[in-house]
């Protein structure tokens, strides 16, 4: 039996204290099927290059031409319309506006992300390390952030899934814990555990459902050991206000401000469209 999308759920007090205790919370389905498979033949006509519009993505980002290498983009906003619909989806919106308990919710940026079925193969490139998103993002006055990861198939241990480390979001930002892009797990995680309580914790998605992470949760993910691909959308959303920190970080983000970013400018403009407004 398929399960329902919940288009009308809404955060309950006990929602709202995983969150706030764990780091993250873990929706119903949000995505109707048909949705999905849209979304599914998005990643099918983004990875051969199919856009809408005349534009690129912000970014694009392959290891290396290996093709087990996890693949993925930023902005697919940009380029596809139904990336587009559900990365500014309103509902998104409102739930992360009820977990942060915040009046307004902007997009930050997006990413479509595929990490392919490997089967038995013994190689880490489609591992996604131990990382802190806002270790990325300290050119924003937010921390708080918070990342919708929208899973487009069942997705757990097997295919490669994110695992949280619960409550690390509570340890503020860690130094140099941008580390997406070192897909030694092992390694990052003695790092990064050494003195603190570390406890992976898998999300186990079904299809269409999400996982809301905070901003300083430590997360990452290892092998898809399967031979189907893992696919992915993944909004990055925050409260309204959230403003420019000058002089800390680069990001691609900051020059979408303007030629002349200014120190507190409000990300909030086009680039940055409005989910949720109460
Ligand atoms: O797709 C993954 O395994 C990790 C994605 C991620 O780091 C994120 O969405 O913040």
């Amino acid at each position: 039996m398929t399960l329902q999308a919940e288009r009308t759920y809404k955060i309950t007090d006990q929602d709202k204290e995983t969150f706030e205790r764990d780091g993250y919370w873990i929706s119903p389905k949000l995505l109707d099927d048909g949705q999905i498979e849209r979304l599914r033949e998005a990643h099918e006509r983004i990875w051969s290059g199919d856009y809408d519009g005349d534009g690129l993505p912000m970014n694009h980002y392959r290891a290396n031409s290996n093709p087990d290498a996890l693949r993925k983009l930023d902005n697919g906003w940009w380029i596809n319309d139904e990336v587009r619909r559900t990365v500014t989806d309103p509902l998104i919106g409102e739930l992360t506006a009820d977990l942060l308990q915040a009046d307004e919710i902007r997009l930050w940026h997006d990413q479509v992300i595929y990490k392919p079925g490997i089967g038995d193969k013994a190689t880490a490139v489609g591992n996604v390390g131990w990382h802190q998103d806002y270790g990325y993002w300290q050119c924003s006055s937010n921390p708080g952030m918070v990342t919708v990861w929208i899973a487009l198939q069942d997705t757990d241990l097997t295919n490669g899934g994110m695992k949280t480390i619960v409550g690390s979001h509570k340890w503020g930002l860690i130094p140099d814990s941008n580390t997406f892009f070192n897909p030694n797990m092992e390694e990052l995680r003695d790092k990064y555990a050494a003195g603190r309580d570390w406890v992976e914790e898998p999300c186990i998605l079904k299809a269409g459902q999400a996982s809301f992470h905070h901003g300083l949760t430590f997360h990452g993910s290892g092998a898809n050991t399967t031979t189907e691909p893992r696919m992915s959308v993944v909004a990055h959303l925050m409260p309204g206000g959230t403003s420019y920190r000058a002089g800390v970080q680069r990001h691609d983000n900051i020059r979408l401000l303007g030629p002349r970013p200014q120190q507190g400018q409000p990300f909030a403009n086009a680039y940055f469209p409005v989910l949720f407004q109460r």
